[in-house]
């Protein structure tokens, strides 16, 4: 099989015959045509049919409520003790909504967590994880925080308490692999869901992951959790996939799916990228603590952001947003 890869160009400049990629902001007038058992091969667009381009150039559905034309910022609320990076900051309902409050002037969504999905961390109670997500959503409809909520759960009950308090999206890091009651709790909640890729659990990820091809695999693995998705009544247009920086990921992994993001075009979905504060920007960059790796993580932000990506999700929201608004003026030539 041949994976096709889009090259997004994002110069004011373009050869005749460049098509939009996914209806955006950037272009591409070639593909990197990748296989498992050869070399990797570029091509011009006129090489391809109709059928292969389709997915590659069609706008994407609004998410969400939220155009997918231009770049989308999540904005990460952990509700725990224990998040590599924000845990016990917001764990007190007043200083949670404080942060949403800060981060609603700037971000396009919001998502809440109550379980640190780090390696190693172990798991939490359904209803301590309710306990600790809910009120918090609730609480934020009620304040008249305007961004959609999503809630960060592998876990139907905690879904399904999370959508009658006032969230709209499901962002789900096993790809509604791990409670087999997922599927079904989105499918008729008719809210939107975000498919990440993962291996394993998050006590036993990081031990020794291994992939033929990570990138083509990641792409397999997603393309087969979206036709689940699809069988189980989740339609295309309310789904949108995610490769699952550090989950089940060596650095070269990391760096091998970051530098090839586009390829995930190929599924027809918007694309969401989490990479803020994660490891391997702390290994790359000599920053050992995750506070310490806003730049790297807004470099990478905008790396994804240049492969087409949809939605990125940060902790660090404002730096994200005056980093991204002078990235696409100083791109585009015109203020955002
Ligand atoms: N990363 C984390 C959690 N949820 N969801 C998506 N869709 N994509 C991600 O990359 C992703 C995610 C881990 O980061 P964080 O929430 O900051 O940490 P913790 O799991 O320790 O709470």
């Amino acid at each position: 099989m041949d994976y096709i890869r889009p090259i997004p160009i994002i110069d004011a400049a373009a050869p005749d015959g460049a098509l939009p990629l996914a209806g955006g902001w950037c272009r591409f007038s070639h593909v990197e045509l990748l296989r498992r058992d050869g070399a990797p091969q570029v091509l011009p667009v006129a090489s391809l049919s109709a059928a292969q381009l389709a997915p590659l150039t069609a706008p994407r559905p609004d998410f969400a409520g939220l155009g997918m034309m231009r770049p989308r910022i999540m904005g990460i609320l952990n509700v725990t003790p224990d998040s590599f990076s924000d845990g016990g900051l917001f764990l007190k309902p007043e200083a949670a909504m404080m942060a949403a409050r800060d981060m609603a002037a700037a971000a396009d969504l919001l998502d809440v967590g109550g379980e640190s999905t780090r390696p190693g961390a172990a798991e939490v109670e359904v209803a301590e994880e309710i306990a600790r997500t809910a009120p918090v959503i609730a609480a934020m409809r009620a304040a008249g925080i305007a961004p959609p909520i999503s809630i960060d759960t592998r876990k139907a009950e905690v879904a399904r308490r999370a959508l009658q308090a006032g969230a709209a999206v499901v962002n789900d890091v096993t790809a509604l692999r791990f409670d087999p009651e997922m599927a079904s709790v989105v499918a008729q909640s008719g809210a939107p869901v975000i498919l990440m890729h993962s291996i394993a659990t998050p006590q036993t990820m990081q031990n020794d992951p291994r992939y033929d091809d990570v990138v083509l695999d990641v792409y397999d693995a997603l393309a087969a959790r979206v036709a689940e998705a699809e069988a189980a009544g989740i339609p295309r247009d309310r789904i949108a996939i995610d490769p699952g920086i550090g989950f089940g990921k060596t650095l070269e992994h990391n760096l091998a799916l970051l530098a090839r993001l586009s390829l995930f075009h190929g599924l027809g979905l918007p694309i969401l990228l989490g990479a803020s504060r994660k490891r391997f920007i702390g290994t790359l960059s000599g920053a050992e603590e995750a506070q310490r790796r806003m730049p790297g993580s807004v470099a990478v932000a905008l790396a994804g952001v240049a492969q087409g990506a949809q939605m990125i999700r940060v902790h660090d929201v404002s730096e994200t947003r005056q980093a991204l608004s002078l990235w696409l003026a100083a791109t585009q030539g015109k203020p955002e």
